[in-house]
C-alpha cells in the first residue's frame, strides 16, 4: 500500500513539473503582503560571512485584483527583500535573476519586441529597457558605476536572462549606516519601486562611529508608497477641513496646501499597509521606556515623509545620529554627538538614523508623518498616521541589535569636504514644461539642465555628457528649481554637503546623498537654489553615471542628467 502511495505521489510530481498550470496551482501567493493593522516586523538579516556575503535574489511581480502590480525580491531561503548587511572591505555576490511579467495591457506585443532587441543576451550592453527589464542601483554606496557594480545606464536583465552576477567591494572607508537597493530601468523605476522593489542595506559599525548608539536594540523599517487602496472614498469624517480634491499634472490628489485630503499615494511600514482614508496604524511592539536605534529608509516612489512620534499630542525627541547613510559626527563633531529633533523631514530616497525612547508602561505613542508642503503643482503628502508604539514588558526585541563595546572608528584620512576649494562653480536647474502650454491637463515634460545647455529629456541612448568632472577634484552645484513643485535631487556613487539653502550659508557639518530643492512660489524676484559641495576625490567615482530627482515619475519621465568623471 505504502508502495502503491510513493508510486502514485511520485506520479503527480512529475506530472505537476510537466503541467505548468497544476504546479502555478500549488505555488505560494508572490509577494504576499501583511495585512493593514498587523505588527511590523524586520526584513530577514543576510550577515557577510568570512568577508564574503553570498545572497540570491529573484524579482518577481503579482497583478493584483484592484489592477495594482506587486514588485518582490526573494531570497534563495524565500525572505522578501531581507536586509544586507556588510562590514567595509566585504566583497558581496548578488545574483538576480529576472522573473517579472509585463502585465500591460498589448504586453505580448512588447515581449516579442524586446526578445528581438534583447537578443545578444549581454545584460551589460543591452540597453533594453522595458517594463519587464530589471537592474539594480545600490543607492549611496561609493562603488563603481560599472557593470556588475553599479551601473544603470546599460545594466538591463530581461527576463529569461541568465542569473546576474553583481559582486562589488564595499570601500573600507564607506561610512558606516543605512542604504539601500532598488531598481533603476529609465522609464520603468516608479512602477517597480512603489510596486515594492526595495530592500535596506547596512553597512555595520555605527555604533563604532558614535557612542551613544552602543548596545541599542535596532530596527530597520522601510517607508514605502503605493497606489491608493481605496481611491474613491472620502476623506475621514474626523478630518476637519475636506479640501477640494483636485489633480496633480502626474494624475496624483494635488496639494491642498491643507495638510489634509486625499494623499497621492497610501503608505506602508516593512509592507504593512496604512490606506487612506482612515489610516489604521501598523503596530510596532516595544518595551516601555526603552531605547531603540531606527533605521528608516524613505522608499517611496514619490512621497515626502516628515516624521514624528506622538505621546498624547506632544511630539517626543528623536536622537538623529546619521543621514543618507553617514554618521552625523563624521566631521569630528563629539563621539557621542546626538542632534535631538521633534521631527525629521526624509525626502524619497533619503535615510535618518535616530534614538526612539519607548513610552512609559501604559501609554501608547504613535509614529505619524507630518503634511509636506510640495508646492502648488506637488502631490499631496497629507499628516497621517503611520504605527501605533504599543509597550509591554515582554515585548519581542528586535533581532539585531549593535555592538556594546565596539573598536572606535578611525577618524575620515580625508579632509572635511567643507574645508576643500571647489574647482569650480555649476548651476543646474529643475524645470517642467507643459506639452500643450495651453492644456494645464496635458503631458509634462520634466528636465534638470545645466546652465547654458538646451533642456531636454534625459535619454539614456545618447551617452553624452552634460557634465564632465575631474577625479580628485571638488566642485560647488548650484541647484534651482524653476518649477512650482519640490525636487529631491540625488546623485549617485557620491555623497555631498549643503553649503547654502534658498541663498543662506548653512555649512551642514554633515553629508547627505539626496536633498530638497525649495519650489518656486511664482512672485519671488529669482529662483529658490541649493549650493552643494560635490565630492569628486575618491578613485571609486571615476566612470558615467547619473543625477536626477528622486520622485520616481520625474526621473522617469526625464529629470536627469549624465555625468563621466575622468581619471
Ligand atoms: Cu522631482
Amino acid at each position: 500500500m505504502l508502495k502503491t502511495l510513493l508510486i502514485f505521489a511520485f506520479l503527480c510530481l512529475c506530472f505537476a513539473q510537466s503541467h505548468p498550470v497544476l504546479s502555478a496551482q500549488a505555488a505560494p501567493e508572490a509577494c504576499p503582503r501583511p495585512l493593514p493593522g498587523s505588527v511590523v516586523t524586520e526584513p530577514a538579516d543576510l550577515r557577510s560571512r568570512n568577508g564574503v556575503l553570498k545572497v540570491e535574489l529573484t524579482a518577481h511581480n503579482a497583478k493584483q485584483r484592484d489592477g495594482s502590480t506587486r514588485y518582490c525580491y526573494i531570497d534563495e531561503n524565500g525572505a522578501a527583500s531581507p536586509t544586507l548587511r556588510v562590514n567595509p572591505g566585504d566583497l558581496v555576490i548578488l545574483t538576480l535573476r529576472n522573473d517579472l511579467t509585463d502585465f500591460s495591457p498589448g504586453a505580448a506585443t512588447a515581449a516579442h519586441l524586446h526578445m528581438d532587441a534583447g537578443k545578444n543576451g549581454n545584460s551589460c550592453t543591452s540597453d533594453v529597457m522595458t517594463r519587464e527589464s530589471t537592474n539594480l542601483h545600490f543607492h549611496g554606496l561609493t562603488i563603481p558605476p560599472v557593470c556588475h557594480q553599479d551601473d544603470v545606464l546599460h545594466t538591463s536583465i530581461q527576463p529569461g536572462d541568465a542569473p546576474f552576477e553583481y559582486r562589488f567591494r564595499i570601500p573600507e572607508n564607506e561610512p558606516p549606516g543605512l542604504y539601500w537597493y532598488h531598481p533603476h530601468i529609465h522609464g520603468f523605476t516608479k512602477e517597480q519601486v512603489l510596486g515594492g522593489a526595495s530592500g535596506a542595506i547596512i553597512v555595520e559599525g555605527l555604533e563604532r562611529a558614535d557612542k551613544a548608539v552602543r548596545g541599542l536594540p535596532e530596527r530597520v523599517l522601510i517607508i514605502r508608497d503605493q497606489d491608493l487602496l481605496n481611491p474613491n472614498a472620502p476623506p475621514s469624517k474626523w478630518e476637519p477641513v475636506v479640501p477640494k480634491m483636485l489633480f496633480d499634472r502626474d494624475g496624483d490628489a494635488a496639494n491642498t496646501g491643507t495638510g489634509f485630503g486625499k494623499p497621492a499615494k497610501d503608505l506602508s511600514i516593512n509592507f504593512v499597509p496604512v490606506p487612506y482614508p482612515d489610516y489604521p496604524p501598523a503596530v510596532i511592539e516595544m518595551r516601555p521606556e526603552e531605547q531603540q536605534l531606527w533605521r528608516v529608509v524613505n522608499a517611496s516612489g514619490i512621497t515626502y515623509l516628515n516624521l514624528e512620534i506622538l505621546l498624547g499630542h506632544t511630539p517626543q525627541p528623536l536622537g538623529l545620529v546619521a543621514m543618507d547613510g553617514v554618521p552625523l559626527n563624521e566631521n569630528g563633531l563629539p563621539r557621542d554627538f546626538v542632534d535631538w529633533q521633534t521631527h525629521l523631514g526624509v525626502p524619497p530616497g533619503a535615510r535618518v538614523e535616530f534614538i526612539v525612547k519607548g513610552p512609559p508602561e501604559g501609554a501608547a505613542g504613535l509614529l505619524v508623518t507630518k503634511t509636506v508642503d510640495t508646492g502648488a503643482g506637488g502631490e499631496n503628502d497629507p499628516n497621517r498616521a503611520i504605527a501605533t508604539i504599543t509597550v509591554s514588558k515582554d515585548a519581542p526585541e528586535p533581532p539585531s541589535e549593535l555592538a556594546a563595546s565596539p573598536q572606535p572608528l578611525p577618524a575620515s584620512q580625508m579632509p572635511w569636504l567643507g574645508s576643500v576649494v571647489p574647482v569650480r562653480t555649476r548651476k543646474l536647474y529643475f524645470s517642467e514644461k507643459l506639452l500643450d502650454p495651453n492644456d494645464p491637463n496635458s503631458a509634462t515634460e520634466f528636465y534638470m539642465t545645466v546652465e547654458g545647455q538646451t533642456p531636454a529629456q534625459f535619454d539614456p541612448k545618447s551617452g553624452i555628457p552634460n557634465i564632465i568632472a575631474k577625479q580628485g577634484t571638488v566642485e560647488d552645484w548650484i541647484i534651482e528649481n524653476r518649477s512650482s513643485e519640490l525636487h529631491a535631487f540625488h546623485i549617485h556613487q557620491l555623497h555631498f554637503m549643503l553649503v547654502d539653502y534658498r541663498g543662506k550659508p548653512v555649512n551642514e557639518p554633515f553629508l547627505r546623498d539626496t536633498v530638497n530643492v525649495p519650489y518656486y512660489d511664482g512672485k519671488a524676484l529669482e529662483y529658490p537654489t541649493v549650493r552643494l559641495r560635490m565630492d569628486f576625490r575618491d578613485p571609486n567615482t571615476v566612470g558615467d553615471f547619473v543625477y536626477h530627482c528622486h520622485l520616481l515619475e520625474h526621473e522617469d519621465g526625464g529629470m536627469m542628467g549624465l555625468i563621466r568623471v575622468e581619471p
